[in-house]
């Protein structure tokens, strides 16, 4: 992957405060670029920096105006064997606010330029010492907010979608090289052989892409987390379930019917995953315009989620109402997962026959409706005060959004919808290549299907890349980065 020296690009000298900013042990400030060595050395009391070698470490001074501004330990990494390929120097100072802003100001006057966001690992790229992909699960790493996210991005960071889409590639060149020894040898009885191994061919590069493809939707969700709403009648013991999973009194709850008014979001991780969880108004007709305007935000929010967690208070009379606003809801968000949990089980104690205490998943037990003769939509039973159920609701909400697609987690997941889009662009390239190959269109014609798909695969690892794409991506980095 590495360039040859001679290929590295040195650009003009950029600089930036690579750690987060606030009081702290250490501050470290990054200068990159041509003659950024030379740069720093100007402003350094310590060792000549100009003979230093390559991942050497030095202390010294900090020097502006013949005045010190900080005692720091420099670290020169020499081209190409540095994070952006170009000559690199780290400045590691104290911590402060001020100090490290003067520091990188000292360095500044030298004649570097504040650097960009996301301008060390565009560079980085630029010298071949990442992948776009790779590049882009640096920041995937920064944003990360799970243990399951940072799983993702360390796969993509280690180049393993990189090694897959290469795979791809390889592939894709091997078919355009059968075609080109069709076209070649036209005359011979070479036609029926390569046309039956090349499609078997195109063939199994499908496979591999749908196997890729389809763990996309894991992929999201455990990059992004989990975006689950609890959702139900006022009273239903909304805020009560959400207190009840984060441990703590996030969300005010009482017997008021109407209490939450507003929409509230709270992260929680179960099993290294992240669940964004949002507790809702009641949904019902309101004649309050807080409350309405809480109402309408609750819909919004389903329309959202990856997951709604509906509660009905099962001590509360059979509603028709509500069993039907139930299914109006699975029909409406088909694509979505949904719970429906009934509350306050401890109320009905002994008034259900086959339910116990501990809220097992009660599929097969009778709720009140059952025992009337109508099927109940309720998937499991809880105490959200009590805190029956709860670890039988977490194994359920899991299930309900990850294990039913039965894709690994800790494997390699295809995250981002840009590589999503351009696999699926792939595989419409090579389905038009198979159905040319089907209707005996000439080899000229199939090359270039099989090009445009070499094409999409390259806008993946970066060998297609435009101007846009790469400012969009490296926007979302932090300056330093
Ligand atoms: N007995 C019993 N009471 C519960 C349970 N869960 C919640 N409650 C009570 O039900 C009432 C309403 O609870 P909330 O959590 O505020 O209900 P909500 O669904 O958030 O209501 P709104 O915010 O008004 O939509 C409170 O008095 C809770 O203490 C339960 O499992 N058992
Ligand atoms: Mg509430």
């Amino acid at each position: 992957m590495l360039k040859p020296t001679s290929d590295i690009i040195h650009k003009e000298p950029i600089a930036a405060i690579a750690t987060p900013v606030g009081e702290g042990g250490i501050s470290v400030i990054r200068v990159s670029g041509r003659d950024a060595i030379a740069n720093v050395a100007t402003i350094f009391r310590g060792k000549n920096l100009a003979d230093a070698a390559s991942h050497t470490v030095h202390f010294g001074h900090i020097i502006r105006d013949k005045q010190k501004i900080d005692e720091v330990l420099v670290t020169v990494f020499r081209s190409p064997r540095s994070y952006t390929g170009e000559d690199t120097i780290e400045i590691s100072c104290h911590g402060g606010v001020l100090v490290t802003q003067q520091v990188l100001e000292a360095v500044l006057a030298t004649g570097v330029r504040s650097a960009e966001p996301g301008e060390f690992t565009q560079r980085a790229f630029l010298n071949g010492k990442l992948e776009l992909s790779q590049a882009e699960a640096v920041a995937d790493l920064i944003h990360a907010r799970s243990r399951k996210a940072v799983e993702a991005a360390q796969q993509q960071l280690d180049g393993n979608l990189g090694q897959h889409i290469r795979t791809f590639r390889q592939q894709i060149i091997d078919a355009t090289a059968m075609i080109e020894l069709e076209l070649d040898f036209i005359e011979e009885d070479v036609e029926f052989a390569s046309k039956s191994q090349l499609l078997r061919l195109l063939a199994e590069l499908n496979t591999e892409i749908n196997r890729l493809l389809a763990t996309y939707e894991t992929g999201r969700l455990v990059k992004h987390g989990i975006r689950t709403v609890f959702a139900g009648k006022p009273n239903a013991g909304k805020s009560t379930l959400l207190n009840a999973l984060m441990g703590k009194e996030r969300a005010i709850v009482s017997d008021i019917a109407g209490t939450t008014r507003d929409v509230i979001d709270a992260d929680w991780s179960l099993d290294g995953l992240l669940f964004t969880l949002t507790d809702t108004a009641g949904l019902r007709e309101t004649v309050d315009i807080i409350e309405a305007e809480g109402v309408k935000r609750s819909e919004k929010a389903m329309s959202e989620a990856d997951l709604i967690v509906y509660l009905v208070d099962v001590s509360q009379p059979e509603d028709a109402t509500e069993r039907e606003a139930i299914q109006a809801l699975k029909s409406r968000f088909t694509g979505k997962s949904m719970l429906v949990v009934g509350n306050k089980m401890d109320r009905m104690e002994g008034r259900v026959s086959g339910n116990t205490s501990s809220g097992v998943e009660t599929d097969t037990s009778l709720t009140p409706a059952q025992q009337e003769g109508g099927a109940s939509p309720i998937d499991l039973y809880i105490s959200a005060s009590r805190g029956t159920g709860i670890d039988a609701l977490k194994h359920r909400m899991k299930a309900a959004v990850l294990a039913n697609r039965d894709i690994d987690t800790s494997g390699l997941l295809v995250t981002s919808s840009r590589h999503r889009d351009a696999l699926e662009k792939t595989q419409r390239h090579i389905n038009d290549a198979v159905r040319a190959i089907e209707n005996g269109v000439s080899g000229d014609f199939v090359s270039i299907d099989l090009r445009a798909a070499l094409q999409s695969l390259g806008m993946i690892t970066g060998e297609i890349t435009t101007e846009d794409l790469l400012d969009s991506i490296f926007s979302r980095f932090c300056i330093g980065k």
